[in-house]
C-alpha cells in the first residue's frame, strides 16, 4: 500500500493539537512557518500547508504585477518563394523593460499552444522568436523556440500571451482583411506592430513589414514608438 508523501504532516497535526501540544515549549524565533497571521506557528498553519499541497509556487504573480510583454511581429503566411507556413511561420515577443523576465510557465495559447520551458527568458529591451520551425531562425542572435505543432491560420485568428497563472498579459485577433493589411498574407512581408500603446487589437497598429519575411528578432522595419 502507498501512503500519501504528506503523511507526516497530517500525523504532525494531531500531535500538535493533541496532547503534544500542552507540553510545546513556546518559542520566538524567525516565524517564516506562520502563514495564516495569527502571530503563533501553530496547528492553522499546518492546515494552509494542506490546502496548497502540491501547487507551485512560480505561478505567484510578483508584488508589482506581471512584467508586460508584447507581441510585435506575425509572420502567418509566408510567401510560397520563402517556403512552407510549416517551416517559416514565426511569431515575436518583445520585452521594453529594463530587466530580463524568465519566461518559466508563460504560454501562448488559442492559436497555437506553446508553454515556455524551464530556463527560458528574455532580456530587457529584447526580442524573442517563437517558432513553427526552430532550426528556420536558429543561430542568428536572438532566442528561438520551436511552438511544436499547429500554425498560424492564413485568415487570421486570436493569439494570447499569458503569464504563468494564466493571466492574458497581451493579445491580438490579427486578420488578413477589413483594415488590417493584406500583405502579409502570402505576400512575402510579416505583420508588423507598429507602435505598443493602444489597444493591439486595433489594424492600425499593424503594417506590412517592408522586408519579405519581416525582421524576425529585431526591431520593426516602420517602427514608430
Ligand atoms: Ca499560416
Ligand atoms: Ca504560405
Ligand atoms: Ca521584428
Amino acid at each position: 500500500m502507498r501512503f500519501p508523501s504528506f503523511l507526516p504532516l497530517i500525523i504532525a497535526c494531531c500531535l500538535l493539537s493533541g496532547p503534544l501540544a500542552a507540553q510545546w515549549p513556546t518559542l520566538r524565533v524567525g516565524c517564516s512557518a506562520e502563514l495564516d497571521g495569527d502571530g503563533v506557528v501553530g496547528m492553522s498553519d499546518l492546515l494552509v500547508v494542506l490546502a496548497q499541497f502540491g501547487t507551485t509556487c512560480d505561478s505567484e504573480p510578483p508584488e508589482d504585477g506581471w512584467p508586460q510583454l508584447h507581441i510585435t511581429e506575425l509572420h502567418y503566411n509566408p510567401a510560397s518563394a520563402q517556403g512552407n507556413d510549416s517551416e517559416y511561420e514565426f511569431l515575436e515577443v518583445y520585452n521594453p523593460g529594463a530587466n530580463a523576465v524568465d519566461l518559466q510557465g508563460w504560454s501562448l495559447t488559442e492559436g497555437i499552444s506553446f508553454t515556455f520551458p524551464q530556463g527560458a527568458s528574455i532580456a530587457g529591451g529584447a526580442y524573442l522568436v517563437v517558432a513553427a520551425m526552430d532550426v528556420t531562425y536558429s543561430g542568428l542572435g536572438y532566442p528561438v523556440y520551436d511552438w511544436g505543432s499547429g500554425g498560424l491560420h492564413n485568415s487570421g485568428e486570436l493569439i494570447a500571451l499569458r503569464s504563468p497563472d494564466g493571466t492574458v498579459v497581451e493579445s491580438v485577433n490579427y486578420s488578413d482583411n477589413g483594415d488590417w493589411d493584406s500583405a502579409p498574407d502570402g505576400q512575402g512581408p510579416s505583420l508588423e506592430r507598429l507602435f505598443l500603446s493602444g489597444d493591439p487589437h486595433d489594424a492600425a497598429q499593424w503594417s506590412a513589414s517592408i522586408n519579405t519575411g519581416g525582421t524576425p528578432g529585431a526591431i520593426n522595419s516602420l517602427w514608430v514608438d
